[in-house]
Protein backbone atom coordinates (compact mmCIF):
# COMPACT_ATOMS: atom_id res chain seq x y z
CA UNK A 1 0.00 0.00 0.00
CA UNK A 2 2.85 2.46 1.02
CA UNK A 3 4.65 1.53 -2.30
CA UNK A 4 1.61 2.18 -4.22
CA UNK A 5 1.25 5.68 -2.14
CA UNK A 6 4.70 6.87 -2.99
CA UNK A 7 4.47 5.31 -6.65
CA UNK A 8 1.51 7.48 -7.20
CA UNK A 9 3.35 10.13 -5.33
CA UNK A 10 6.20 10.18 -7.63
CA UNK A 11 4.03 9.84 -10.96
CA UNK A 12 1.93 13.03 -10.34
CA UNK A 13 5.70 14.53 -9.58
CA UNK A 14 6.89 13.40 -13.05
CA UNK A 15 3.80 14.08 -15.09
CA UNK A 16 3.09 17.32 -13.47
CA UNK A 17 6.88 18.23 -13.64
CA UNK A 18 6.57 17.30 -17.65
CA UNK A 19 3.22 19.69 -18.04
CA UNK A 20 5.59 22.59 -16.75
CA UNK A 21 6.87 22.93 -19.82
CA UNK A 22 5.09 24.42 -22.54
CA UNK A 23 6.19 22.64 -25.77
CA UNK A 24 9.04 24.48 -28.01
CA UNK A 25 6.77 25.68 -30.73
CA UNK A 26 4.00 27.08 -28.00
CA UNK A 27 6.93 29.76 -26.68
CA UNK A 28 6.47 33.10 -26.83
CA UNK A 29 9.72 34.00 -28.29
CA UNK A 30 9.81 37.83 -30.31
CA UNK A 31 10.82 38.31 -32.48
CA UNK A 32 8.94 35.24 -34.20
CA UNK A 33 11.41 32.71 -35.60
CA UNK A 34 11.33 31.45 -38.66
CA UNK A 35 11.01 27.56 -37.87
CA UNK A 36 10.28 25.91 -34.36
CA UNK A 37 9.73 21.94 -34.38
CA UNK A 38 8.78 20.67 -30.66
CA UNK A 39 10.62 18.04 -29.83
CA UNK A 40 10.53 15.17 -27.00
CA UNK A 41 11.40 15.73 -23.29
CA UNK A 42 13.62 18.81 -21.82
CA UNK A 43 16.75 20.30 -21.17
CA UNK A 44 17.65 21.31 -18.13
CA UNK A 45 20.91 23.59 -16.70
CA UNK A 46 22.60 23.13 -14.09
CA UNK A 47 25.65 23.37 -12.13
CA UNK A 48 27.34 20.73 -13.54
CA UNK A 49 26.47 22.72 -17.13
CA UNK A 50 29.13 23.86 -19.21
CA UNK A 51 29.09 26.67 -22.39
CA UNK A 52 31.26 24.70 -24.73
CA UNK A 53 33.14 26.52 -27.50
CA UNK A 54 34.53 24.16 -30.22
CA UNK A 55 36.38 26.29 -32.24
CA UNK A 56 38.69 28.94 -31.07
CA UNK A 57 37.27 32.52 -32.18
CA UNK A 58 37.85 35.50 -30.38
CA UNK A 59 34.07 37.13 -31.57
CA UNK A 60 32.46 33.53 -30.20
CA UNK A 61 34.83 33.48 -27.44
CA UNK A 62 32.83 37.60 -26.13
CA UNK A 63 30.05 35.50 -27.11
CA UNK A 64 30.03 32.65 -24.76
CA UNK A 65 31.04 34.94 -21.91
CA UNK A 66 27.83 37.01 -22.82
CA UNK A 67 25.42 34.15 -22.72
CA UNK A 68 27.74 33.29 -19.16
CA UNK A 69 27.26 37.10 -17.88
CA UNK A 70 23.40 36.43 -18.62
CA UNK A 71 22.68 33.11 -16.98
CA UNK A 72 25.16 33.51 -14.30
CA UNK A 73 23.30 36.04 -12.03
CA UNK A 74 20.07 34.37 -11.15
CA UNK A 75 21.30 30.33 -11.88
CA UNK A 76 24.26 31.13 -9.29
CA UNK A 77 25.53 28.71 -12.07
CA UNK A 78 29.31 28.76 -12.43
CA UNK A 79 29.52 27.84 -16.27
CA UNK A 80 32.80 27.50 -16.94
CA UNK A 81 33.58 27.87 -20.90
CA UNK A 82 35.59 25.23 -22.09
CA UNK A 83 37.58 23.78 -25.30
CA UNK A 84 36.21 20.64 -27.08
CA UNK A 85 38.78 18.76 -25.14
CA UNK A 86 38.78 19.99 -21.76
CA UNK A 87 34.53 19.43 -21.73
CA UNK A 88 34.54 18.14 -18.18
CA UNK A 89 30.41 19.00 -17.69
CA UNK A 90 26.60 17.83 -18.05
CA UNK A 91 24.30 19.68 -19.94
CA UNK A 92 26.80 21.27 -21.98
CA UNK A 93 25.92 24.56 -24.06
CA UNK A 94 27.73 24.23 -27.76
CA UNK A 95 28.49 27.58 -29.80
CA UNK A 96 29.10 26.07 -33.09
CA UNK A 97 30.99 28.29 -35.94
CA UNK A 98 29.50 26.10 -39.18
CA UNK A 99 29.89 27.20 -43.09
CA UNK A 100 27.40 24.87 -44.02
CA UNK A 101 23.95 26.46 -44.16
CA UNK A 102 23.86 29.18 -46.65
CA UNK A 103 19.92 29.73 -45.99
CA UNK A 104 20.65 30.74 -42.37
CA UNK A 105 22.93 33.27 -43.97
CA UNK A 106 25.10 36.11 -41.71
CA UNK A 107 22.67 36.64 -38.97
CA UNK A 108 20.83 33.16 -39.05
CA UNK A 109 21.23 30.32 -36.79
CA UNK A 110 20.35 26.92 -35.63
CA UNK A 111 19.17 25.99 -32.21
CA UNK A 112 18.84 22.40 -30.93
CA UNK A 113 17.56 21.82 -27.57
CA UNK A 114 17.68 17.85 -26.52
CA UNK A 115 17.31 16.51 -22.79
CA UNK A 116 21.33 16.26 -22.54
CA UNK A 117 22.81 18.98 -24.69
CA UNK A 118 21.71 22.50 -26.47
CA UNK A 119 23.67 23.48 -29.58
CA UNK A 120 23.36 26.88 -31.43
CA UNK A 121 24.97 26.67 -34.66
CA UNK A 122 26.01 29.64 -37.35
CA UNK A 123 27.63 30.36 -40.31
CA UNK A 124 29.12 33.89 -38.53
CA UNK A 125 29.05 35.13 -34.94
CA UNK A 126 26.20 36.98 -35.13
CA UNK A 127 24.04 34.05 -35.97
CA UNK A 128 25.36 32.84 -32.55
CA UNK A 129 24.63 35.76 -30.96
CA UNK A 130 21.26 35.70 -32.01
CA UNK A 131 20.73 32.39 -31.10
CA UNK A 132 22.06 33.39 -27.37
CA UNK A 133 19.18 36.10 -27.53
CA UNK A 134 16.61 33.22 -27.85
CA UNK A 135 18.22 30.67 -25.63
CA UNK A 136 17.32 33.37 -22.78
CA UNK A 137 13.54 33.83 -23.86
CA UNK A 138 13.20 30.19 -23.76
CA UNK A 139 14.26 30.19 -19.69
CA UNK A 140 11.33 31.49 -17.46
CA UNK A 141 11.57 34.98 -16.97
CA UNK A 142 13.17 35.10 -13.55
CA UNK A 143 16.83 34.15 -15.48
CA UNK A 144 16.68 37.82 -16.06
CA UNK A 145 17.31 38.84 -12.68
CA UNK A 146 20.34 39.84 -11.27
CA UNK A 147 20.56 38.17 -8.29
CA UNK A 148 19.97 34.32 -7.31
CA UNK A 149 16.65 32.95 -7.78
CA UNK A 150 14.91 29.59 -7.18
CA UNK A 151 14.25 27.74 -10.82
CA UNK A 152 14.30 24.40 -12.20
CA UNK A 153 15.67 26.23 -15.39
CA UNK A 154 13.93 23.96 -18.03
CA UNK A 155 13.28 24.75 -21.60
CA UNK A 156 11.40 22.54 -23.92
CA UNK A 157 13.39 20.04 -26.53
CA UNK A 158 12.80 20.90 -30.22
CA UNK A 159 14.65 22.56 -32.81
CA UNK A 160 14.60 26.06 -33.77
CA UNK A 161 16.01 27.58 -37.01
CA UNK A 162 15.69 31.47 -37.81
CA UNK A 163 17.12 34.33 -39.65
CA UNK A 164 16.29 37.68 -40.36
CA UNK A 165 13.59 39.38 -43.16
CA UNK A 166 15.72 42.84 -42.79
CA UNK A 167 19.38 42.91 -42.71
CA UNK A 168 19.06 46.66 -41.00
CA UNK A 169 16.83 46.40 -38.04
CA UNK A 170 17.74 49.83 -36.47
CA UNK A 171 17.23 52.09 -33.51
CA UNK A 172 18.12 55.69 -32.78
CA UNK A 173 18.54 57.78 -29.82
CA UNK A 174 18.73 61.45 -29.84
CA UNK A 175 21.32 62.42 -27.20
CA UNK A 176 21.33 66.31 -28.88
CA UNK A 177 17.98 67.50 -27.19
CA UNK A 178 18.71 66.06 -24.29
CA UNK A 179 22.23 64.45 -23.31
CA UNK A 180 22.11 60.86 -21.95
CA UNK A 181 24.91 59.56 -20.03
CA UNK A 182 27.53 56.35 -21.34
CA UNK A 183 25.65 54.05 -18.69
CA UNK A 184 22.02 55.01 -19.86
CA UNK A 185 23.34 54.53 -23.39
CA UNK A 186 24.44 51.02 -22.84
CA UNK A 187 21.81 50.28 -20.98
CA UNK A 188 19.20 50.99 -23.82
CA UNK A 189 21.53 48.88 -26.30
CA UNK A 190 21.26 45.93 -24.05
CA UNK A 191 17.40 45.88 -24.39
CA UNK A 192 17.24 46.68 -28.11
CA UNK A 193 19.57 43.80 -28.52
CA UNK A 194 17.60 41.35 -26.61
CA UNK A 195 15.03 41.53 -29.59
CA UNK A 196 17.85 41.17 -32.39
CA UNK A 197 18.17 44.84 -33.28
CA UNK A 198 21.46 45.23 -35.06
CA UNK A 199 22.06 48.94 -35.81
CA UNK A 200 22.24 51.97 -33.26
CA UNK A 201 22.22 55.32 -35.25
CA UNK A 202 23.23 57.83 -32.30
CA UNK A 203 21.83 61.21 -33.20
CA UNK A 204 25.27 63.66 -31.34
CA UNK A 205 24.30 67.01 -33.39
CA UNK A 206 21.42 69.55 -33.41
CA UNK A 207 20.86 72.85 -32.70
CA UNK A 208 20.76 72.06 -28.83
CA UNK A 209 24.07 70.45 -28.23
CA UNK A 210 27.20 68.91 -29.68
CA UNK A 211 28.29 65.81 -27.99
CA UNK A 212 31.15 64.21 -29.64
CA UNK A 213 34.94 65.20 -28.95
CA UNK A 214 36.61 66.49 -31.86
CA UNK A 215 40.39 66.67 -30.91
CA UNK A 216 41.14 69.59 -34.24
CA UNK A 217 37.92 72.23 -33.01
CA UNK A 218 37.57 71.53 -29.11
CA UNK A 219 34.78 74.62 -28.98
CA UNK A 220 32.53 72.25 -30.58
CA UNK A 221 31.85 70.52 -27.41
CA UNK A 222 33.81 73.51 -24.42
CA UNK A 223 30.92 75.63 -25.80
CA UNK A 224 27.99 73.33 -27.97
CA UNK A 225 28.47 70.86 -24.86
CA UNK A 226 27.01 72.71 -22.88
CA UNK A 227 23.41 73.55 -23.84
CA UNK A 228 20.40 71.07 -24.46
CA UNK A 229 16.74 71.70 -24.38
CA UNK A 230 15.26 73.84 -21.35
CA UNK A 231 19.07 74.06 -19.75
CA UNK A 232 20.78 72.39 -17.31
CA UNK A 233 23.87 70.74 -17.39
CA UNK A 234 24.31 68.72 -20.68
CA UNK A 235 27.36 66.94 -21.84
CA UNK A 236 29.02 65.21 -24.36
CA UNK A 237 31.10 61.99 -24.97
CA UNK A 238 34.82 61.96 -25.13
CA UNK A 239 36.19 60.14 -28.00
CA UNK A 240 37.33 56.83 -25.60
CA UNK A 241 33.80 57.11 -24.24
CA UNK A 242 32.82 56.90 -27.67
CA UNK A 243 34.95 54.05 -28.39
CA UNK A 244 33.54 52.11 -25.03
CA UNK A 245 30.02 52.86 -26.56
CA UNK A 246 31.05 51.47 -29.64
CA UNK A 247 32.89 48.09 -28.79
CA UNK A 248 29.57 47.33 -25.95
CA UNK A 249 27.72 47.83 -29.13
CA UNK A 250 29.55 44.76 -30.95
CA UNK A 251 29.37 42.63 -28.59
CA UNK A 252 25.49 42.83 -28.88
CA UNK A 253 26.08 42.13 -33.16
CA UNK A 254 25.05 46.11 -33.01
CA UNK A 255 26.89 48.51 -35.52
CA UNK A 256 27.20 52.15 -34.49
CA UNK A 257 26.07 54.97 -37.26
CA UNK A 258 26.89 58.48 -36.25
CA UNK A 259 25.04 60.95 -37.53
CA UNK A 260 26.39 64.97 -38.00
CA UNK A 261 23.23 66.65 -39.07
CA UNK A 262 23.70 68.89 -41.38
CA UNK A 263 23.56 72.13 -42.81
CA UNK A 264 20.35 72.29 -40.66
CA UNK A 265 19.77 71.65 -37.25
CA UNK A 266 23.76 72.92 -36.22
CA UNK A 267 23.19 75.71 -34.07
CA UNK A 268 24.99 74.45 -31.57
CA UNK A 269 28.19 74.67 -33.93
CA UNK A 270 27.23 77.50 -35.50
CA UNK A 271 27.16 78.92 -31.62
CA UNK A 272 30.86 77.29 -31.36
CA UNK A 273 32.89 79.02 -33.94
CA UNK A 274 32.19 81.97 -35.67
CA UNK A 275 33.64 81.30 -38.66
CA UNK A 276 30.75 79.02 -39.65
CA UNK A 277 28.41 81.58 -40.17
CA UNK A 278 28.35 83.74 -42.90
CA UNK A 279 28.37 86.47 -41.07
CA UNK A 280 30.75 85.57 -38.55
CA UNK A 281 29.31 85.88 -35.71
CA UNK A 282 28.43 83.13 -32.88
CA UNK A 283 25.25 82.32 -32.67
CA UNK A 284 23.83 82.23 -29.17
CA UNK A 285 23.64 78.73 -27.53
CA UNK A 286 19.39 77.37 -28.25
CA UNK A 287 17.36 75.46 -25.45
CA UNK A 288 14.67 75.59 -26.93
CA UNK A 289 12.19 73.22 -29.58
CA UNK A 290 12.12 75.11 -32.80
CA UNK A 291 13.31 73.22 -35.30
CA UNK A 292 14.71 74.28 -38.94
CA UNK A 293 16.30 77.96 -38.33
CA UNK A 294 19.57 77.28 -38.60
CA UNK A 295 21.85 76.36 -41.69
CA UNK A 296 25.75 76.26 -41.91
CA UNK A 297 27.48 78.81 -44.40
CA UNK A 298 27.43 76.98 -47.53
CA UNK A 299 28.80 79.47 -49.29
CA UNK A 300 32.58 79.54 -47.73
CA UNK A 301 35.27 77.06 -48.47
CA UNK A 302 36.45 77.22 -44.74
CA UNK A 303 32.71 75.42 -44.13
CA UNK A 304 33.97 72.31 -46.21
CA UNK A 305 37.40 71.64 -44.47
CA UNK A 306 35.84 71.81 -41.07
CA UNK A 307 32.67 69.55 -41.62
CA UNK A 308 35.79 67.20 -43.11
CA UNK A 309 38.01 67.81 -40.21
CA UNK A 310 35.09 66.59 -37.83
CA UNK A 311 33.80 63.41 -40.16
CA UNK A 312 37.15 62.36 -40.68
CA UNK A 313 37.74 62.31 -37.17
CA UNK A 314 34.49 60.59 -35.97
CA UNK A 315 34.80 57.89 -38.92
CA UNK A 316 38.19 56.81 -37.44
CA UNK A 317 36.58 55.75 -34.54
CA UNK A 318 33.57 53.84 -36.50
CA UNK A 319 34.40 50.80 -37.46
CA UNK A 320 30.71 50.16 -39.33
CA UNK A 321 29.76 51.11 -43.10
CA UNK A 322 27.85 54.22 -43.05
CA UNK A 323 27.61 57.45 -41.92
CA UNK A 324 24.53 59.62 -41.34
CA UNK A 325 24.71 63.18 -42.46
CA UNK A 326 21.34 64.55 -41.87
CA UNK A 327 20.08 66.79 -44.21
CA UNK A 328 16.54 67.24 -42.85
CA UNK A 329 14.30 70.42 -42.21
CA UNK A 330 17.53 72.75 -43.23
CA UNK A 331 14.22 75.59 -44.10
CA UNK A 332 16.89 78.49 -43.96
CA UNK A 333 18.94 76.63 -46.51
CA UNK A 334 17.97 77.61 -50.23
CA UNK A 335 17.46 74.64 -52.48
CA UNK A 336 19.87 76.07 -54.92
CA UNK A 337 22.67 75.57 -51.68
CA UNK A 338 21.26 72.38 -50.30
CA UNK A 339 21.86 70.58 -53.17
CA UNK A 340 25.67 71.12 -53.73
CA UNK A 341 26.22 71.26 -50.26
CA UNK A 342 24.74 67.42 -49.58
CA UNK A 343 26.63 66.18 -53.15
CA UNK A 344 30.01 67.38 -51.43
CA UNK A 345 28.63 65.74 -48.16
CA UNK A 346 28.69 62.73 -50.15
CA UNK A 347 31.89 63.24 -51.41
CA UNK A 348 33.66 63.61 -48.63
CA UNK A 349 32.12 60.66 -47.05
CA UNK A 350 32.72 58.42 -49.85
CA UNK A 351 36.61 59.43 -49.30
CA UNK A 352 36.22 57.91 -45.76
CA UNK A 353 34.91 55.18 -47.04
CA UNK A 354 31.67 55.09 -45.66
CA UNK A 355 28.17 54.80 -47.24
CA UNK A 356 25.89 58.04 -46.53
CA UNK A 357 22.83 57.91 -45.24
CA UNK A 358 20.76 60.85 -45.15
CA UNK A 359 17.05 61.28 -44.08
CA UNK A 360 14.87 61.72 -47.05
CA UNK A 361 15.45 65.30 -47.95
CA UNK A 362 18.72 63.94 -49.04
CA UNK A 363 16.79 62.52 -51.93
CA UNK A 364 16.57 66.04 -53.58
CA UNK A 365 20.69 66.03 -54.26
CA UNK A 366 22.26 63.84 -56.91
CA UNK A 367 22.59 60.48 -55.06
CA UNK A 368 25.68 58.77 -55.10
CA UNK A 369 25.28 54.80 -55.87
CA UNK A 370 25.39 53.61 -52.09
CA UNK A 371 23.62 56.23 -50.16
CA UNK A 372 20.62 55.77 -48.62
CA UNK A 373 17.80 57.56 -47.81
CA UNK A 374 16.20 57.24 -44.68
CA UNK A 375 11.86 57.62 -45.18
CA UNK A 376 10.66 59.35 -42.20
CA UNK A 377 7.87 62.34 -43.34
CA UNK A 378 7.92 62.80 -47.19
CA UNK A 379 6.71 59.91 -49.59
CA UNK A 380 7.53 61.54 -52.57
CA UNK A 381 11.21 62.22 -50.97
CA UNK A 382 11.54 58.67 -50.67
CA UNK A 383 10.17 57.62 -53.84
CA UNK A 384 12.62 60.04 -55.69
CA UNK A 385 15.52 57.95 -53.37
CA UNK A 386 14.22 55.24 -54.61
CA UNK A 387 13.69 56.65 -58.79
CA UNK A 388 17.58 57.89 -57.71
CA UNK A 389 18.85 54.25 -57.31
CA UNK A 390 18.61 54.38 -53.43
CA UNK A 391 17.76 52.08 -51.24
CA UNK A 392 15.30 53.12 -48.32
CA UNK A 393 15.41 52.82 -44.49
CA UNK A 394 11.65 53.01 -43.30
CA UNK A 395 11.25 54.87 -39.97
CA UNK A 396 7.84 56.52 -40.91
CA UNK A 397 6.92 58.73 -38.99
CA UNK A 398 3.22 57.95 -37.84
CA UNK A 399 4.54 53.91 -37.40
CA UNK A 400 8.10 54.10 -35.82
CA UNK A 401 8.54 57.80 -33.92
CA UNK A 402 8.73 56.10 -30.42
CA UNK A 403 8.67 59.84 -29.52
CA UNK A 404 5.17 60.01 -30.53
CA UNK A 405 2.68 60.18 -27.60
CA UNK A 406 0.63 56.44 -27.19
CA UNK A 407 -2.38 58.66 -26.89
CA UNK A 408 -3.85 61.82 -25.37
CA UNK A 409 -2.83 60.77 -22.02
CA UNK A 410 0.67 60.30 -22.65
CA UNK A 411 2.69 62.83 -20.18
CA UNK A 412 5.78 63.67 -22.71
CA UNK A 413 6.07 63.05 -25.95
CA UNK A 414 4.94 64.71 -29.23
CA UNK A 415 2.24 64.28 -31.27
CA UNK A 416 3.18 65.92 -34.47
CA UNK A 417 2.54 62.57 -36.51
CA UNK A 418 -0.43 61.89 -34.71
CA UNK A 419 -1.24 58.88 -31.33
CA UNK A 420 0.55 55.89 -32.07
CA UNK A 421 -0.57 53.15 -29.91
CA UNK A 422 1.58 49.74 -29.42
CA UNK A 423 -1.41 48.04 -31.98
CA UNK A 424 -0.20 50.71 -34.99
CA UNK A 425 3.39 50.88 -34.03
CA UNK A 426 3.30 46.86 -34.98
CA UNK A 427 0.74 46.50 -37.25
CA UNK A 428 2.27 47.75 -40.67
CA UNK A 429 4.13 46.68 -43.48
CA UNK A 430 7.42 48.27 -44.82
CA UNK A 431 7.17 46.68 -48.56
CA UNK A 432 3.32 48.16 -48.82
CA UNK A 433 3.50 51.55 -46.86
CA UNK A 434 4.34 53.61 -49.89
CA UNK A 435 3.39 53.50 -53.38
CA UNK A 436 6.40 52.56 -55.60
CA UNK A 437 8.53 51.41 -52.90
CA UNK A 438 8.89 47.58 -52.89
CA UNK A 439 10.43 44.89 -50.69
CA UNK A 440 13.83 45.13 -52.84
CA UNK A 441 14.27 48.81 -52.03
CA UNK A 442 14.11 48.55 -48.89
CA UNK A 443 17.25 48.06 -46.54
CA UNK A 444 14.94 48.07 -43.41
CA UNK A 445 13.80 49.60 -40.70
CA UNK A 446 14.87 52.05 -37.46
CA UNK A 447 12.80 53.52 -34.62
CA UNK A 448 14.48 56.78 -34.10
CA UNK A 449 13.17 58.50 -30.83
CA UNK A 450 13.49 62.15 -30.35
CA UNK A 451 14.40 63.76 -26.64
CA UNK A 452 13.08 67.23 -26.93
CA UNK A 453 10.81 66.34 -24.48
CA UNK A 454 12.14 63.13 -23.26
CA UNK A 455 15.48 63.70 -20.49
CA UNK A 456 15.62 60.41 -18.15
CA UNK A 457 16.11 56.98 -19.20
CA UNK A 458 13.35 55.70 -17.57
CA UNK A 459 10.97 58.12 -19.94
CA UNK A 460 12.92 56.41 -22.67
CA UNK A 461 11.99 53.20 -21.84
CA UNK A 462 8.54 54.11 -20.91
CA UNK A 463 8.08 55.30 -24.95
CA UNK A 464 10.45 52.94 -26.55
CA UNK A 465 8.81 49.93 -24.61
CA UNK A 466 7.21 47.81 -25.74
CA UNK A 467 6.87 49.47 -29.14
CA UNK A 468 10.43 48.50 -30.01
CA UNK A 469 10.11 45.57 -29.51
CA UNK A 470 7.20 45.33 -32.38
CA UNK A 471 9.29 47.47 -34.67
CA UNK A 472 12.01 44.87 -34.06
CA UNK A 473 9.64 42.31 -35.06
CA UNK A 474 8.65 44.10 -38.06
CA UNK A 475 12.31 43.98 -39.27
CA UNK A 476 12.90 40.58 -38.23
CA UNK A 477 9.97 38.32 -39.67
CA UNK A 478 8.19 38.75 -42.75
CA UNK A 479 4.81 40.44 -42.82
CA UNK A 480 3.54 37.16 -44.08
CA UNK A 481 3.99 35.01 -40.95
CA UNK A 482 3.21 37.71 -38.60
CA UNK A 483 -0.04 39.06 -37.10
CA UNK A 484 -1.18 41.05 -34.39
CA UNK A 485 -3.71 38.77 -32.86
CA UNK A 486 -0.45 36.39 -32.60
CA UNK A 487 1.63 38.72 -31.64
CA UNK A 488 0.00 40.38 -29.08
CA UNK A 489 0.07 37.17 -27.03
CA UNK A 490 3.39 36.97 -26.90
CA UNK A 491 4.06 40.70 -26.17
CA UNK A 492 1.85 40.27 -23.47
CA UNK A 493 4.87 37.40 -21.69
CA UNK A 494 7.40 39.41 -22.39
CA UNK A 495 5.53 41.66 -19.49
CA UNK A 496 7.49 39.62 -16.31
CA UNK A 497 10.89 39.45 -18.48
CA UNK A 498 10.56 43.25 -18.54
CA UNK A 499 9.32 43.21 -14.96
CA UNK A 500 12.70 41.65 -13.87
CA UNK A 501 14.42 43.35 -15.61
CA UNK A 502 13.46 46.51 -14.20
CA UNK A 503 11.89 48.13 -17.27
CA UNK A 504 9.16 50.80 -16.95
CA UNK A 505 7.50 49.90 -19.68
CA UNK A 506 4.10 51.51 -20.94
CA UNK A 507 1.59 49.10 -19.71
CA UNK A 508 -0.94 49.26 -22.48
CA UNK A 509 -4.26 48.65 -22.34
CA UNK A 510 -4.43 46.47 -25.66
CA UNK A 511 -2.28 44.02 -24.05
CA UNK A 512 -3.31 41.25 -21.63
CA UNK A 513 -0.21 41.73 -19.58
C1 LIG B 1 11.35 65.75 -36.91
S1 LIG B 1 12.55 63.36 -38.01
C2 LIG B 1 12.73 65.83 -36.90
C3 LIG B 1 13.44 66.01 -35.63
C4 LIG B 1 12.48 66.15 -34.49
C5 LIG B 1 11.36 65.15 -34.65
C6 LIG B 1 10.42 65.11 -33.49
C7 LIG B 1 13.54 64.36 -38.51
C8 LIG B 1 14.42 63.91 -39.54
N1 LIG B 1 13.51 65.58 -37.99
O1 LIG B 1 14.30 67.11 -35.70
O2 LIG B 1 13.17 65.94 -33.31
O3 LIG B 1 10.64 65.46 -35.80
O4 LIG B 1 9.54 64.04 -33.59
Amino acid sequence: MRILLLLLILMNISTSYANSVDKLAEMPIIPKPFSVVSGNGSFKLSDKSEICLPTSNIEVSKIGAFLREKLRPATGFMLPIVGLADQNGKSNIYLVLSQTNSVLGDEGYQLTIGPSRIEISANKPAGLFNGVQTLRQLFSAKIEASTHQVDSWVIPAGVIRDFPEYSYRGFMLDVARHFFSVSDVKHYIDLASMYKMNIFHIHLSDDQGWRIEIKKWPELTATGGKSQVGGGTAGFYTQEQYRDIVSYAAIRNITVIPEIDLPGHTNAMLASYAQLNCDNKAKKLYTGTEVGFSTLCTSKESTYSFIEDVLKEISAITPGGYFHIGGDESHVTKLEDYIPFVNRMQGIVAKLGKHVIGWDEIALSDLKPNSFVQYWGKAENAVLGVQKGAKVIMSPAMYAYLDMKYDSLTTFGLNWAGYLDVQKSYDWIPESIVPGIKRENILGVEAPIWTESISTMKNIEYMAFPRIIGIAEVGWCSSSRRTWSDYKLRLAKQGDRLKVLGVNYYPSKQIAW
